[in-house]
């Protein structure tokens, strides 16, 4: 493949390449950023399950405690002071249940009336709920704070004390899966209790009146002005997760890959030789370039030889030997062929017409005869330039001999000649063509191959096969060409043996058509 075709090749797989990591990188991380989404909304979900899980809990001990004074008689205002009976009944509720520590009896200013325990001797002002928890408080000679959770009856308070660590404990053992858990007065704005590590309780409490996602307050529907509040663990990244989103972007990544490969691929065949040919040729990429025959004997040029070269769109120009070889096997050279015809009529039919004795000069192969199409297209582009038959020349080459017996092929070789078209044997002597084979063909002209010339003055054996080439040409009365003529010694030696028509770079290389009309001109 030509080289400015492979850079072109390399440069877009590498962007390809680029496109597809990047592409892969952004689509992973938004699979990662919705998965972890997913995971935080699911777990703030079961977070808050639990944690009303947990304050069913302790509303259910709540319970339990007020209930314990449900036995109580209901006084209805004739309560003046505490009799034995009442104190005998304090102390049974006191033992009969193990949360409670101690029971008193107050009145509507929450001035002490009964107590279980000698302990208490003043009550906390009374609020206007009908079930308040107070605390922690101290009690004189009492190893741990309490609490007291007071119910109205009436115009009565029942207050049931519990120690601190029967609130606490219980929270501690509901903590698990929490940084931690306590009550907390909505009211006051003050943690009551708690189990766990809170960390910064007032950055912690502050932060929670922002929006902190990780700390939730579930009121107590028992108990007004208090609620529970749990912190969720921070959601740190485990390597489970890991292993999660590499599972959920496998099947992409996998579906992408293959993709890359895919694309990758039609590149590769876009840019295979055949299907850059096929688009150069759609885009008119091909062009004439014109080497320019001299015929010493009349001392100016007699016509040119058109050789093809390929422009790519990179400003590059591809020679023939790149792409011949690909052109023919794939059949291309057929419509390329036509498109150098049209482009160099195109270019030369004025000067052809100026000039009536210069011919053009192409190179043909057997496809081209081969091919049902290739010469009435070829007839039909040299009626619409009006070119003359005598001013073309089709040149075939030895080395790709047509099989003698194809009449088809002879009878359009035939036919081309009777139309007036000159015929030429091309790169003679690379071939094995014998004079017994050249008599089927109807050739009027020979065109030595350049190794021949280039022998010329060396001594080497192939120098001494020009005489003998030179001597069957003569013998089959053909005109002689001779190709690839660089010195003056090689042009000197052809003349000498009456080879006048001369072509190569000691007069002119192939030229663009401007350079060509020019040279004829100032012939
Ligand atoms: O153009 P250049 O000088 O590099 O020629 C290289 C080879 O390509 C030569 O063998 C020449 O015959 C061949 N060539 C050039 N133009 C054409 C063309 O139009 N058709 C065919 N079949 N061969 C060509
Ligand atoms: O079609 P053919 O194979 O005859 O093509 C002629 C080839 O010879 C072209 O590639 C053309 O560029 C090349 N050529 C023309 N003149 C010279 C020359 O003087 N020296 C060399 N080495 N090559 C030449
Ligand atoms: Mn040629």
């Amino acid at each position: 493949m030509p080289q400015s075709l492979q850079t072109e090749h390399r440069h877009l797989l590498h962007k390809l390449g680029i496109s597809w990591v990047i592409f892969t990188i952004v689509i992973f991380c938004m699979v990662v950023f919705y998965r972890w989404e997913h995971i935080q909304l699911q777990t703030i979900r079961l977070t808050q399950s639990h944690a009303n899980q947990l304050a069913f809990k302790i509303e259910g001990l709540i319970d339990k405690i007020v209930e314990s004074g449900h036995t109580l008689p209901f006084f209805k205002g004739e309560l003046t002071h505490c009799s034995h009976e009442l104190l005998d009944e304090l102390r049974s509720i006191e033992f009969n249940h193990p949360d409670v520590s101690a029971i008193v009896i107050s009145d509507a200013q929450n001035k002490l009336l009964c107590a279980s325990s000698d302990m208490i001797k003043t009550l906390p002002l009374p609020k206007k709920t009908r079930l308040s928890l107070f605390g922690p408080l101290k009690l004189d000679h009492s190893e741990s704070d309490v609490f007291l959770l007071q119910q109205k009856m009436g115009s009565f308070h029942i207050g049931m004390y519990f120690i601190r660590p029967l609130i606490e404990n219980y929270l501690q053992k509901n903590s698990s899966g929490f940084d931690f858990t306590g009550l907390y007065d909505n009211h006051d704005k003050k943690m009551l209790v708690y189990a766990g590590t809170p960390g910064n309780m007032k950055s912690t409490l502050q932060k929670a009146e922002t929006h902190d996602e990780s700390l939730m307050f579930i009121p107590l529907h028992s108990l007004d002005n208090i609620s529970l509040v749990v912190k969720t663990r921070p959601y740190g990244f485990r390597g489970k997760h890991l292993l999660m989103f590499i599972l959920t972007t496998l099947p992409f990544l996998l579906v992408s890959w293959f993709f890359y490969k895919y694309v990758a691929r039609i590149i590769g065949n876009r840019y295979s030789l055949q299907s850059a040919l096929t688009n150069a040729l759609r885009m008119g990429h091909f062009y004439p370039a014109y080497q320019a025959i001299r015929d010493e004997s009349q001392n100016c040029y007699c016509g040119a030889e058109v050789l093809i070269r390929w422009h790519t769109d990179m400003g590059d120009v591809i020679m023939p030997d790149y792409f011949i070889d690909e052109a023919e096997r794939s059949g291309l050279i057929v419509p390329i062929t036509l498109q150098l015809i049209e482009k160099s009529f195109r270019e030369c039919h004025k000067l052809l017409e100026q000039m009536p004795l210069v011919y053009l000069s192409f190179n043909l192969s057997p496809h081209h005869f081969k091919d049902p199409d290739f010469f009435r297209r070829f007839y039909e582009l040299c009626s619409d330039y009006c070119i003359d038959a005598k001013q073309v020349m089709l040149e075939l080459t030895e080395r790709e001999l047509f099989d003698r017996k194809d009449k088809a092929v002879i009878r359009r070789m035939k036919e081309l000649g009777k139309r007036g078209f000159k015929l030429a044997i091309d790169d003679f002597g690379t071939g094995h063509a014998n004079l017994h084979y050249l008599q089927h063909f109807p050739f009027t002209y020979l065109k030595i191959d350049k190794l021949f010339i280039s022998s010329i003055g060396t001594g080497a054996i192939t120098e001494h096969l020009n005489r003998s080439i030179i001597n069957m040409a003569n013998s089959l009365k053909l005109n002689i060409i001779a190709e690839g003529v660089e010195t003056e010694a090689q042009r000197d030696y052809l003349l000498l043996h009456q080879v006048h028509f001369i072509q190569g770079w000691l007069y002119t290389p192939a030229l663009p058509y401007s350079d060509f009309d020019q040279l004829l001109r100032s012939n």
